[in-house]
C-alpha cells in the first residue's frame, strides 16, 4: 500500500493524518479539539479514543499481533456478515469476515462543529463471494466530536434480499474488573453464554462481573453505564440499530486460552457491545441500507 498517496489524498492538515504504524497497517490518526482517535484501515477497526485530558477510553491487547488476516484485539472490531461462529461452517471465521479485510477511505471531513470524520468502505469480491454470496457495500463512519461515534452502514447491492448478524464488539478499558459497575440492563432478559436458549431476567440495578460473562441482552435499546470506581469515571455506551447487547469478560480461565490477550488482561476490559443476533437478524430489501451505530462519551 502506498501510505504516501493515500495521506496526500485524505489527510486534513493539522486534524488528520494516514500513517504506517503498528507492524505496517495503515492508520488514520485523528487529533482535534476533542480527542485523539486511532482508526486502523485494515478491519476499519477504532483503536484508541482519549477525550482531551482524559485517560484512554478503549482497551487494546498489549499481545494483538497487528497482522493482516488475524483479527485486531481491542478497540472496536466490526463482527459482519455474521456475529459469533458461522451457524453452518466452521471453517469460516469466527465473527465474519470484516474485520479481517482492508477497507478502502472513501472520505474524510472536517465538519462546521470541529468534528472530524473519516470514511471507509468494503464492497463484495471474488474472494468474499466464497465466504458469503451477497453483493453489499459495507461503509464505516467514524465521527471524532464531543462523543466517538462508529456507524457500521450495509447496503444492499444485490437483486435478492440479504440478512446478516453482526455487532460493534467494543472493548473499554477499566481500573480493574472488581471496580465496575454497569448500569442499563436492569429489566432485560438474557442468554447467559453462547448455548443458552433459556433467558434469565436481570433484577439487579448494576451488573457486577465477578468471573466469566457472557451474557447477550435481547429486546434492548437502552444505553449502558460503565461506572469506574478507580478511574472515577462514567463510559455511556449508547447505540442505534440494534435491540441486543453483550457483556462479555473472558474471566482468568478462559484469558489464558486466549493467545493474543496477556493472563491477566481480563482484569483491565470489559466488552459492552451493540449486537444484531438472535431475534434482531437484520433483513435488507435490494438498493436498501441498514445502519449498525454506538455512541461512547465519558462522563465524569
Ligand atoms: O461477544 C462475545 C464473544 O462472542 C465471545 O463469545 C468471545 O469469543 C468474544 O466474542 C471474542 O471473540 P474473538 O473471535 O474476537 O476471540
Amino acid at each position: 500500500m502506498n501510505f504516501s498517496s493515500l495521506n496526500k489524498k485524505h489527510r486534513i492538515p493539522g486534524k488528520l493524518e494516514i500513517t504506517s504504524e503498528h507492524g505496517g497497517l495503515p492508520i488514520a490518526i485523528i487529533t482535534n479539539k476533542f480527542a485523539k482517535v486511532l482508526v486502523s484501515i485494515y478491519g476499519a477497526h477504532v483503536l484508541s479514543y482519549q477525550p482531551k485530558g482524559q485517560e484512554e477510553v478503549l482497551w487494546m491487547s498489549s499481545q494483538s499481533t497487528f497482522e493482516e488476516g488475524n483479527p485486531i484485539r481491542g478497540g472496536i472490531p466490526i463482527c459482519f456478515p455474521w456475529f459469533g461462529p458461522h451457524a453452518s461452517d466452521s471453517q469460516k471465521p469466527q465473527h465474519g469476515f470484516a474485520r479481517l479485510q482492508m477497507w478502502k477511505v472513501t472520505k474524510t471531513a472536517d465538519l462546521p462543529g470541529g468534528e472530524t470524520q473519516l470514511c471507509l468502505s468494503l464492497q463484495q469480491d471474488q474472494k468474499l463471494k466464497t465466504l458469503w454470496p451477497y453483493s453489499f457495500l459495507a461503509e464505516m463512519i467514524i465521527t471524532v466530536g464531543a462523543s466517538l461515534n462508529v456507524a457500521f452502514r450495509c447496503t444492499n447491492t444485490s437483486k435478492e434480499q440479504l440478512s446478516y448478524t453482526g455487532a460493534l464488539h467494543s472493548y473499554f478499558t477499566v481500573s480493574d474488573i472488581a471496580n465496575i459497575k454497569i448500569k442499563g440492563l436492569r429489566g432485560s432478559r438474557y442468554y447467559n453464554g453462547i448455548g443458552a436458549t433459556v433467558p434469565s431476567a436481570q433484577e439487579e440495578d448494576n451488573l457486577v462481573i465477578q468471573k466469566e460473562e457472557n451474557r447477550r441482552y435481547i429486546d434492548t435499546t437502552s444505553d449502558c453505564i460503565i461506572e469506574d470506581s478507580g478511574l472515577s469515571r462514567k463510559i455511556r455506551v449508547g447505540k442505534k440499530g440494534s435491540r441486543v447487547t453483550v457483556v462479555w469478560n473472558p474471566g482468568a480461565e478462559m484469558a489464558k486460552k486466549i493467545a493474543d490477550m496477556p493472563d491477566d488482561g481480563y482484569k483491565t476490559m470489559i466488552c459492552v457491545e451493540a449486537v444484531n443476533a438472535y431475534n434482531d437478524i437484520v433483513v435488507v430489501q435490494p438498493k436498501e441500507n441498514r445502519t449498525l451505530a454506538t455512541t461512547i462519551t465519558v462522563e465524569s
